[in-house]
């Protein structure tokens, strides 16, 4: 299918995945890395079989006149000076648009600035509910290519998509698509707020009067440029408000209506993991999954089950009428900040770690009366509560390690009370990462008496 070489700029992930690819398809493949000091071997390595050439530093002439077509990885800029020279000579795919040539499933497409990746797990999770021929790509951390060419006309493809993924598509058609909210981020790449959504609802480019565009009618960027929609058709989702077309929140019921029917896909009640934002994301995977044809038992069941991302917000069980929550993703104020506002009864909160030098001020803010008791370890522990007091905040306890910290929310919490892990901080200074972390509070919750 392909006469000449190509060129797959990266050798990160989504470039390795591209060159295994097209050598699967008996395509000639170079990858081009502008680390001169990449490890070729390592990289070599991690092909059975046939090799890809590599060329690191500067890309010749000589490669770029001998080759057809070149797969950018999502983390290169499409400005960068060596693109626009390749670009003279030959097409610019990205990675997602390689994989779409191959691909012969459904895709449902998901984009948005938060929420993307709990969203394209939960689809991805009423998928496989529903048909094992699912697969979970995209940049939540497997490339599409990985498996492109394996689908089959019965596949489901659950995708997270970036922005950066976005800008390199020209034929990539989800049959849903879905586009969660949109708030400034990536500008060092896209310049202006506007290019960067410009750049999400290219999401949509492709999509037919038989395909559709899921959209937050609570987001107001995004509402304001549902103008950008081409030929889908939009289906917007709501948390506030009862719409005359859509998905949305009614008697705590989600409901779907369209086409002058109206349809219950499941209860508020069903969803296990906290937080508005994550009714969001519920209500944008059900719309997604309904319009991908998914039955509604299905859709409830695995919202019944789903208890979100690991790490993040994650429920673990209840003890004594007492709920845990495991966010020891929680490396930071920002992501801690979004945990402790999720949390709607009194909250036992552990926090503290690594020391990056982070200011708490906002963090302590946001707890908005609902803490109980901040219970500190590692190192920050005390800046943290010097920081606390600081703002009239004097319920705080120090403990030497998590698991006596975990032991104090189990000796002092009330029923009805919530144990949140959500230390605002790295994981570093007692544990090799935030993963080690959260497995271990998770052991010691287990281990608790009932
Ligand atoms: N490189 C260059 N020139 C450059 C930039 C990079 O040669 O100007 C080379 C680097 O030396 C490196 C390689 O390119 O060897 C890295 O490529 P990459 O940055 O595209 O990384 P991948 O490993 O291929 O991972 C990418 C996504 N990374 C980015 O978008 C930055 C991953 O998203 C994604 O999971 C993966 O593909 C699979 O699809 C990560 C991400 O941070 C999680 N995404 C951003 C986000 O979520 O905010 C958009």
């Amino acid at each position: 299918m392909f006469e000449k070489n190509i060129i797959c700029a990266g050798a990160g992930k989504s470039g390795i995945q591209s060159a295994k690819l097209l050598l699967r398809n008996n395509a000639k493949v170079t990858i081009y890395d502008q680390n001169k000091d990449l490890n070729v071997e390592e990289l070599l390595n991690k092909f059975e079989g046939e090799k890809p050439e590599v060329v690191v530093g500067d890309l010749t002439d000589e490669l770029l006149n001998s080759s057809e077509l070149m797969i950018l990885s999502p983390g290169i800029p499409c400005d960068a000076e060596f693109v626009n020279k390749a670009r003279e000579v030959m097409p610019i795919w990205g990675e997602i648009e390689l994989a779409n040539h191959f691909n012969k499933g459904c895709i449902a497409g998901i984009t948005g600035t938060n929420g993307k990746t709990t969203t394209t797990t939960l689809v991805g999770e009423i998928f496989k509910n529903y048909n094992e021929d699912t697969i979970v790509v995209g940049n939540i951390g497997t490339p599409f290519t990985t498996y492109a060419d394996k689908t089959t006309e019965k596949t489901l493809v659950a995708a997270e998509i970036s922005s950066f993924q976005l800008e390199t598509v020209h034929t990539f058609k989800p049959h849903v698509s879905a586009i969660l909210n949109l708030t400034p981020d990536h500008l060092n790449r896209h310049y202006t707020f506007d290019n960067y959504a410009a750049c999400k609802f290219r999401i949509q480019e492709n999509a037919t009067e038989d395909d559709y565009i899921v959209l937050n009618f609570d987001d107001p960027e995004t509402k304001k440029r549902a103008n950008l929609v081409k030929k889908a058709r939009i289906v917007w989702f709501s948390r506030v408000e009862e719409l005359s077309d859509g998905v949305f929140v009614k008697d705590g019921h989600i409901v779907c209506k369209w086409d002058g029917k109206e349809e219950v896909l499941l209860d508020i009640s069903d969803i296990k993991i906290p937080g508005d934002h994550n009714v969001e994301n519920v209500l944008a995977a059900a719309a997604v999954a309904h319009f991908m044809d998914i039955p509604s038992d299905v859709i409830k069941k695995t919202v019944q089950n789903f208890m979100g991302v690991e790490h993040r917000i994650e429920y673990v069980k209840d003890v004594k009428g007492v709920r845990y929550y495991n966010d020891s993703k929680g490396t930071n104020p920002d992501a801690a900040i979004k945990a402790i506002k999720a949390m709607t009864t009194p909250t036992l909160l552990i926090g503290g770690g690594y020391d990056k030098k982070s200011t708490y001020d906002e963090w302590i803010e946001a707890f908005d009366g609902k803490v109980r008791f901040l219970v500190l370890i590692g190192v920050t522990a005390p800046a943290i509560a010097e920081c606390a007091k600081r703002h009239g905040f004097n319920d705080i306890v120090f403990k030497d390690n998590l698991k006596e910290a975990v032991k104090f929310c189990y000796e002092n919490a009330n029923e009805g009370d919530t144990v949140l892990l959500s230390p605002a901080c790295a994981s570093w200074d007692q544990f090799k990462s935030y993963e080690e972390r959260g497995e271990l509070f998770k052991e010691y919750v287990r281990e608790l008496e009932e």
